[in-house]
């Protein structure tokens, strides 16, 4: 496939995705608030097309504007989630109308795809690869909005792959350097950049992430009472929050149950816990005697080749993720159970690091060095510094096009209306 054709299939695969969440609901559903941490889906919706206009048809097609005078609306910096409802926002026809005659014009210009040598933006086609992954970054904020939506299920998807093999413990990572992030990924963010070399100590890590059963035992075991368990900041939350379980759960007589896209089912055992924040992941790590991983150890766990001594693009190798390497893409509506994707581990024996849920890790959002913002200081740069914590691997909501064994997501280390799950870590290995 040329590049030219692999960008509009993947323009193309994405829409269809974005579709399909906001064609489940009737037009009521689309412009309301289901929860003031979400936008309307109207509203993502049309700054998906805003997005691209600006930097598709403006920026690299060099065409005239489309609605210039809807830009501010659709700034994200400009107005805060909870505010969205109230602007002059288009409608849902309006918005369906717009985000198609802004894809007619890009479509033109995916057609002389256009590569200038002295335009980095233009290099391997990254301009079209940032707008597809800020649309499927947009698809699975939408997922999540989905998810936090009172009312009959509108969304369905077979369920994912049972375990295939026992996986279970924790992994030695020997000592010394590997090369993090990526200077040679064609489509990878400014924040995943440069390749630099970052030296780790030995350090175990689980095979798997943790179980929706390792987290009732957790609970079971009182670890929401005891403050010893959580950080200053995350007992005020706990507190504060009324913080007792993940999201959506609820208890039924003894036995936990989880409400999934309107379908409330007992929790499944065996499966990674999912709608967890970052201060509810430290505190079972600190009951477990153990700690979360920081980003550089969860790298290497993901990418180290100790055979070759090279980082992978993947923890299986360097062919882009399929069906049989991970649960990405929301072909299934949930994490699978720990065992289900062997054909997906690591050279080390780490499962399921990409897909399913993502890994709250402890680190905060800087720069590697050598670090440039790139296109645009928005995406990155803004946040460096900031009160966020790193989630790495991808969930089960997460597009291949937005999820690679260098990528970065960050967010509030209170948040837990994301796909957000944990796996631990220790310096000193089994006790
Ligand atoms: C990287 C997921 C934190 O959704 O806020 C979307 C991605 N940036 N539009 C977010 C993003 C601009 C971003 N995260
Ligand atoms: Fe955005």
């Amino acid at each position: 496939m040329s590049l030219r054709e692999r960008v509009a299939a993947e323009l193309e695969r994405t829409r269809r995705r974005s579709e399909i969440l906001t064609d489940a609901v009737d037009d009521a559903d689309l412009v309301r608030q289901h929860s003031p941490l979400m936008s309307p889906l109207v509203w993502d919706l049309a700054h998906i097309g805003n997005q691209e206009e600006l930097w598709l048809v403006r920026d690299v097609g060099g065409r005239e504007p489309v609605r210039q005078d809807i830009d501010h609306l659709y700034d994200a910096f400009k107005h805060a989630r909870r505010d969205r409802p109230q602007l002059p926002l288009l409608g849902p026809a309006e918005a369906r109308a717009y985000v198609s005659t802004v894809r007619d014009k890009v479509l033109d210009v995916v057609d002389r795809l256009p590569s200038d040598p002295a335009r980095p933006l233009l290099r391997d086609g990254f301009a079209f690869g940032m707008i597809v992954q800020h649309e499927q970054q947009h698809d699975e904020t939408m997922l999540a909005t989905h998810q936090l939506r009172a009312g009959s299920p509108v969304l369905a998807a077979d369920p994912p792959p049972s375990a295939v093999v026992a996986v279970g413990g924790e992994v030695h990572v020997p000592a010394g350097p590997f090369d993090m992030g990526t200077s040679t990924e064609p489509w990878a963010l400014d924040n995943e950049r440069p390749a630099h070399r970052v030296d780790v100590p030995a350090f175990w890590i689980d095979a798997a992430p943790v179980t929706n059963a390792q987290y009732a035992a957790f609970i079971d075991a009182g670890g929401y009472d005891q403050p010893r368990f959580w950080s200053a900041a995350g007992w005020e939350h706990r507190v504060a929050a009324g913080l007792e379980a993940p999201l959506h759960w609820t208890r039924d007589g003894g036995d936990w149950h989880a409400t999934t896209f309107g379908r409330t089912a007992p929790i499944v055992p065996d499966a990674p816990v999912v709608h967890v924040c970052f201060h509810e992941a430290a505190a079972y790590a600190a009951w477990a005697g153990r700690r979360l991983p920081t980003e550089a150890e969860w790298e290497k766990a993901a990418r180290f080749d100790p055979a070759t001594g090279r980082s992978r693009r993947y923890p299986w190798g360097d062919d882009d993720p399929t069906p049989r390497h991970a649960n990405l893409g929301q072909r299934h509506l949930r994490p699978a159970s720990v065992g289900a994707y062997p054909d997906g581990a690591s050279p080390l024996g780490v499962h399921q690091l990409i897909g399913d849920v993502w890994e709250w890790v402890d680190s905060g959002f800087l720069p590697y060095p050598g670090f440039s913002a790139f296109p645009y200081r928005e995406y990155s740069e803004v946040f460096f510094g900031g009160d966020y914590k790193m989630l790495r691997g991808g969930s089960f909501g997460t597009d291949r096009a937005a999820c690679r064994g260098t990528f970065r997501n960050w967010d509030h280390p209170i948040r837990r209306q994301i796909f957000s799950g944990f796996r631990t870590a220790s310096s000193s290995g089994p006790a």
